[in-house]
């Protein structure tokens, strides 16, 4: 049954005028309105499907030059290319920040050289949250929520009462990681019959979670749940769990869910071997352009945009509908 898993608040909303206070805009003889958007880096096929979003966008014709710097997953490269973003006397920042710590001066600086930010996808911890003028992104708790509220109407513990969960986690750090991995840490609380197998570092790549899953499984194969935090590292878990005999999907032992709902995933659980798809919506850029656009015209936007998201099971799904969906 689909489940609507976030609260929408969709485009036309998301551009909802907040406050009517006016504020100092950009000249409008401008020829192009440049964004510098520092992307986390391309490590998946959700993140791909983002910067797509982002260059589908924000194109010349619609009045932009986007200028995308890849940080290969990595905060300090990050940090330079903001910093460069100053140097070159861009119009406007847009960050999709890797961890939510450490960002501080480096908005600090942005904020003193009078560009505006806006963060996208993950979010940031600083003290001052003047240093950002919207958050847009998921509801990652509430992906996390209705993925245990999911297992929990599942009888996933392979008849011996207790439900071993292997938790393969995203970037230490990244808000996608922090609040899908406290949704189920909680529920792992609230349920005596739940215990973790292991909590092991993906960092959001198939290759990662296949090194990982793979060593692990040499030594433990007492487990009845994968709750992997992306898609990717879920391909590289399936790929371990086929090498070392071990059984997944209907019928089998390992009930998988999995956070993305990316195209092949949503086919491999179509065809019962993942058990559930949580999506997380990576067409941010048009919601962002809505954004921009109302600042431009002198309103004050939302502080927190929530994307609109969905759970999938095989019996959502159809061949047809995987194939409309962009990612
Ligand atoms: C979630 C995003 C996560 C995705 C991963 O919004 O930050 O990072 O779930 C990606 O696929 O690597």
């Amino acid at each position: 049954m689909r489940r609507f898993c976030s609260l929408i608040i969709c485009a036309a909303m998301a551009v909802n005028i907040v406050g009517c206070t006016a504020h100092k805009t950009e000249p409008t003889d401008k020829e192009l309105f440049v964004i510098g958007f520092s992307q986390v880096g391309s490590e998946s096929d959700w993140r791909i499907a983002n910067t797509q979003s982002m260059i589908d966008t924000f194109t010349e014709e619609n009045g932009y030059e986007l200028r995308v710097v890849n940080a290969r997953q990595n905060q300090d490269n990050q940090f330079a290319a903001v910093r460069n973003f100053i140097l070159e006397g861009v119009d406007f920042i847009v960050i999709a920040p890797t961890v939510e710590e450490g960002w501080d001066s480096v908005l600090a600086e942005v904020q003193a050289a009078g560009i505006p930010v806006i963060i996208m996808d993950r979010s940031v911890s600083v003290e001052d949250q003047s240093l950002y003028l919207s958050n847009v992104g998921s509801d990652f708790l509430n992906q996390g929520v209705m993925a245990v509220s999911w297992l929990d109407r599942q009888d996933a513990d392979n008849g011996d009462g207790m439900v071993e969960i292997l938790h393969l986690q995203g970037t230490y750090g990244a808000t996608a990681q922090i609040l899908r991995t406290q949704a189920l840490e909680e529920a792992v609380e609230e349920h005596e019959n739940w215990e973790f197998a292991a909590q092991l570092c993906g960092d959001y790549t198939e290759a990662k979670a296949y090194e990982v899953v793979s060593e692990y499984l040499q030594t433990n194969t007492d487990i009845d749940v994968l709750y992997s935090e992306n898609d990717n590292m879920t391909f590289g878990a399936m790929r371990a769990m086929d090498e070392a005999g071990i059984t997944y999907g209907e019928g089998g032992q390992v009930t998988i869910i999995t956070f993305d709902a990316t195209r092949e995933a949503l086919t491999y659980c179509m065809n019962g071997q993942i058990a559930l798809c949580v999506e997380c919506n990576p067409l941010i850029g048009p919601i962002l352009e809505g954004l921009i656009s109302t600042y431009r015209q002198g309103y004050d936007i939302q502080r927190q945009v929530f994307v609109p998201e969905f759970t999938y099971t095989s019996e959502d799904l159809t061949t047809s509908f995987i194939e409309s969906r962009s990612y």
